[in-house]
Formats: structure tokens, sequence, C-alpha cells
């Protein structure tokens, strides 16, 4: 095996593939999200100006979808790795993920960073405040905070800035073992980080259903599906 055996920091980035055994859609192939719905239509900043009622609606049925799904044995054993990890090897683990679903944190995980946002959170662009959100916005809600009806989901739409980018590539300088779960590697920056490990000489851990886009990238690729291959690695 060529990833090292004791590293102390982790950072772990996640994608659709971990949250797939739950019954959440992934983007991308057979029956993912993208092949229903053009992301031009719904997932950029322009399809929402231009339709917002299609984008609302979209993001509706997905936060109410989502409330109905249950944590998987991969995000079990990697909330296991995040508590018990300061005690077992005295480091840290971050848990970087690009899922806008809350299985991670349901799942009893502490370090976790929505890089993509969150379905369960709206923002107001009037105030610029965010508030949990579970119920639909297609009816335009006010805020909370400064009632205007100005409430649009908390997500990374495509030409958007993702979120804490600074804190990302700090948590990666500063880790020992950078791995990546269920992800295809089609997105950036997320795409990127595996580069930004390796120029770091940091050791690269992929483990997914089917090798990602930037596979070549990884010291080690591990195959399976997330709720088999996470908790091995875990253990
Ligand atoms: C399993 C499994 C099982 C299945 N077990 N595994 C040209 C070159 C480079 C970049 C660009 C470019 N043109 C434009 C860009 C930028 C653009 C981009 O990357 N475009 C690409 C399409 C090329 N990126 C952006 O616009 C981003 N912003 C940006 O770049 O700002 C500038 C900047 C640069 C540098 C630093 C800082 C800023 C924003 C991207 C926002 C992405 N938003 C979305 C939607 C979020 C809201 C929502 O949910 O609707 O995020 S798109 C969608 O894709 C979502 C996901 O988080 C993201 C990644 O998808 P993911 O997770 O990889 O899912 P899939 O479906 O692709 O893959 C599933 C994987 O699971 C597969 O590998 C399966 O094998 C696996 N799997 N079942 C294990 N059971």
């Amino acid at each position: 095996m060529v990833v090292m055996s004791t590293p102390r920091n982790i950072v772990i980035l996640t994608g659709a593939g971990i949250s797939a055994e739950s019954g959440i859609d992934t983007f991308r192939g057979g029956g993912g999200l993208w092949e229903q719905h053009r992301v031009e239509d719904v997932a950029t900043p322009e399809a929402f100006a231009r339709d917002p009622n299609l984008v609302l609606r979209f993001y509706d049925m997905r936060r109410e979808a989502i409330q109905t799904k249950e944590p998987n044995a991969a995000h079990y054993a990697l909330a296991r790795l995040d508590r018990e990890w300061a005690k077992r090897a005295g480091g840290e683990v971050l848990i970087v993920t690009q899922n806008v679903d809350d299985l991670h944190e349901r799942g009893g995980a502490l370090n976790v960073l929505h890089m993509h946002g969150e379905h369960l959170k709206a923002w107001c662009t009037s105030c610029d405040r965010r508030h949990r959100w579970t119920g639909p916005l297609l009816h335009r809600p006010e805020c909370p905070t400064c009632g205007m009806q100005a409430l649009r989901p908390d997500v990374v739409w495509f030409g958007e800035v993702p979120y804490r980018m600074d804190e990302i590539y700090r948590a990666v300088s500063e880790a020992d073992l950078f791995v990546s779960i269920g992800t295809s590697g089609a997105v950036y920056p997320a795409a990127g980080l595996v580069r930004t490990a390796r120029d770091l000489g940091v050791q690269t851990l992929e483990l997914n259903l089917e090798r990602s886009q930037g596979s070549a990238w990884f010291h080690e690729t591990r195959l399976g599906a997330a709720t088999e291959i996470v908790p091995a690695w875990v253990e």
C-alpha cells in the first residue's frame, strides 16, 4: 500500500456518491439529476434570474426529499473517525463535502464544511443573512431578519465561488492524507484539490464506485460501494 499508515491530519472530500445508497440522486451518469434537468436551467444564477419559479421548485422538491433520507454506513464510519481521531492519533479530521444534504451531521460528524452550501438553509440576498430553512421557498416567504422577499437556496451554483476555500486550502496544506470519496472529479475547484495535495506532498487516496476523472492523480484508488469501502478503510 502506497498510502502512509499513520497520518495525523486528514482532509476528506465527499461527493454525491457517499449519499447515493441513502437514496439521494447523484448528478452525473445514468439516472443522475443532470439527466432529468439541464444544469443551465436550474443551477446557475442566470437560470434563477430568468425563471425563479422553475429553480425554486427544483430545490423545494430536493429539500423535501432529503428530509426523508437517512445517513448510511459510510456517513457513520466517517463520523466515528471524526470524533475519535484526536484520541487515536492526536490529529484532526476535516470533512469537506460538496453535498448539500445534512447526512454527515445527522450521522454524528462534527467537523463538516459544506463548500457547495446546504439545502436546509436559505440565504437572503437583501440583508445577506442565512437562516435554517426546511419548508418551501416557491411562494417567496419573507426573510425573518429584514422582511424582504429575497430568499434563495443557500447553494453554490455554477459561476459562483464555493464557500470557505481559504480554510479548505489551509487544511489541505496541513494534512498528511487527502481522501476523496464518491465524487466524479468533474467540478472545479473541488476536483483540483487532489493536485493541490499532491503538489504539497500530501498522500492521496480515492474511494469510489468508479474511477473519477482525476483518478490518475491519486496515490491509491479503492473501488466499491461507499457503504462497504468507507467502513473498511476507517476500521
Ligand atoms: C458512488 C456510489 C456509491 C455513485 N458509492 N461512490 C473549465 C475548466 C475548469 C473549470 C471550469 C471550466 N468551465 C467552468 C468551470 C468552473 C465550474 C466547473 O467546474 N465546471 C465544470 C463542469 C467544468 N465551476 C464552478 O463554476 C464553481 N465555481 C468556481 O469555479 O468559482 C471560481 C473559483 C475558482 C477557484 C477557486 C475558487 C473559485 C462552482 C461549482 C458549483 C457546483 N454546484 C453543484 C450544484 C450544487 C447545488 C445543488 O445540489 O443543486 O454542486 S453542481 C454538482 O456537481 C453539485 C456537486 O457538489 C458537484 C459535484 O458532483 P459530485 O458530487 O462529484 O457528483 P457526481 O454525480 O458528478 O458523481 C457521483 C460520483 O459518485 C461518481 O464518481 C460515482 O462513481 C460515485 N458513486 N454511487 C461510492 N454507492
